[in-house]
């Protein structure tokens, strides 16, 4: 029986295309800058995001690390969700590389950061008792609100009052290309707002390993000595590259595909007593769902029984779930996910 993993969309192996890729990929150091196909990824990358440059990274934590340590210095503070990747999951890197404070703001149940709390939370430049705010960080998709998507104009509203203001904004946009699909808009236009954006090759899009940072070719030449500082300067990486070209060129037109089985799945689960969705529809690829408070069982206790059947889900809290359809779901997967959930919760 082979196992349907909703855990998340990292899970993602490399399409056959991707392998032979890389078998075939033409290489040379990167620290030399003589890697071919890390060359053209970051230009493609550069390309699709409309900056002028772009910086192979190892992994979206490192990206979104290296922009901070770029745009920052040590004292200095930083605006973003209490939900947010960078918040939450990044091991405090911020702070603990770079000496960078974090003042987080509630994410609203719409992934955004309200204007008038960023605006508050914008420290006085003459006061030498604060520190100094030097940058706004999103989250596009916005992982724990439920894979909602940030609009252009919302990006945009939020890059005005940072600059107006004289900070810079980051774009967590691990998952961009989710939010251009689910949003029908070029990815470019939720980038272009931004000053840095980092996004993974290694999600939705089956690449399996990487992730690119994007912006000026200053703010890439600062970001390229930040990474090397990290052990992130790699050697031979175009072979992690050559399947990252094809994620780019290949994976990111169908990522509409794992949203419309994101939905299909939650209109399967949301029929099941005692399961409730929140967000009730999923925008992108995510689906989390809360065990009511009567239900005698646990989530990790679901999440054990429907392991026993080959179905991996997040347990994302001690009675929520988080399901992440990808390239390697498909229309049965959904189904018998539909079919074991609904066992399992009938006892
Ligand atoms: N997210 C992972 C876990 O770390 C939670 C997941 O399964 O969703 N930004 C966002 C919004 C992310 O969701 C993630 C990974 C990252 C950054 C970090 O990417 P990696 O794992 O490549 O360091």
């Amino acid at each position: 029986m082979q196992c349907i993993d909703l855990r998340s969309d990292t899970v993602t192996m490399p399409t056959p295309e991707m392998r032979e890729a890389m078998a075939k990929a033409v290489v040379g150091d990167d620290v030399y800058r003589e890697d071919p196909t890390i060359n053209k990824l970051q230009a493609l990358a550069a390309e699709k995001l409309g900056k002028e440059a772009g910086l192979f990274v190892s992994s979206g934590t490192m990206g979104n690390l290296a922009a901070v340590l770029a745009h920052c210095a040590r004292g200095d503070e930083l605006i973003e969700g209490n939900l947010s990747h960078t918040f939450l999951n990044e091991a405090g890197g911020i702070s603990a590389l770079g000496g960078v404070h974090a003042y987080p703001l509630p994410n609203q149940p719409d992934g955004t950061l309200e204007l008038d709390a960023i605006q508050a939370a914008i420290r006085s430049t003459d006061d030498e008792h604060q520190p100094h705010s030097r940058l706004v960080i999103l989250e596009n998709t916005q992982n724990m609100c439920g894979g909602v998507p940030l609009t252009v104009e919302y990006t945009q509203s939020v890059a005005d009052l940072a600059h107006q203001r004289g900070l810079l904004l980051h774009l967590d946009g691990a998952r961009l290309f989710n939010a251009a699909a689910a949003l029908q808009v070029p990815a470019k236009a939720l980038a272009e707002p931004a000053d840095s954006v980092m996004f993974c090759l290694s999600k939705g899009l089956c690449a399996p390993v990487g992730s690119v940072l994007c912006g000026s070719r200053e703010f890439i030449e600062k970001a390229r000595r930040i990474r090397k500082q990290l052990g992130g300067g790699m050697r031979q990486a175009g072979i992690l590259a050559a399947a990252g070209i094809i994620a780019l060129e290949k994976m990111a037109d169908r990522l509409g595909e794992d949203h419309c089985r994101a939905q299909r799945l939650a209109d399967g689960l949301r029929e099941i007593p005692g399961i409730v969705l929140q967000p009730d529809r999923p925008a992108t690829n995510m689906v989390y769902l809360n065990l009511e408070k009567d239900q005698y069982l646990t989530a990790s206790q679901v999440a054990t029984r429907l392991e026993e059947q080959g179905i991996l889900v997040d347990v994302s809290g001690p009675r929520r779930f988080r399901l992440v359809t990808h390239y390697w779901i498909d229309d049965d997967a959904v189904n018998r996910t539909v079919a074991e959930f609904t066992r399992v919760m009938r006892g």
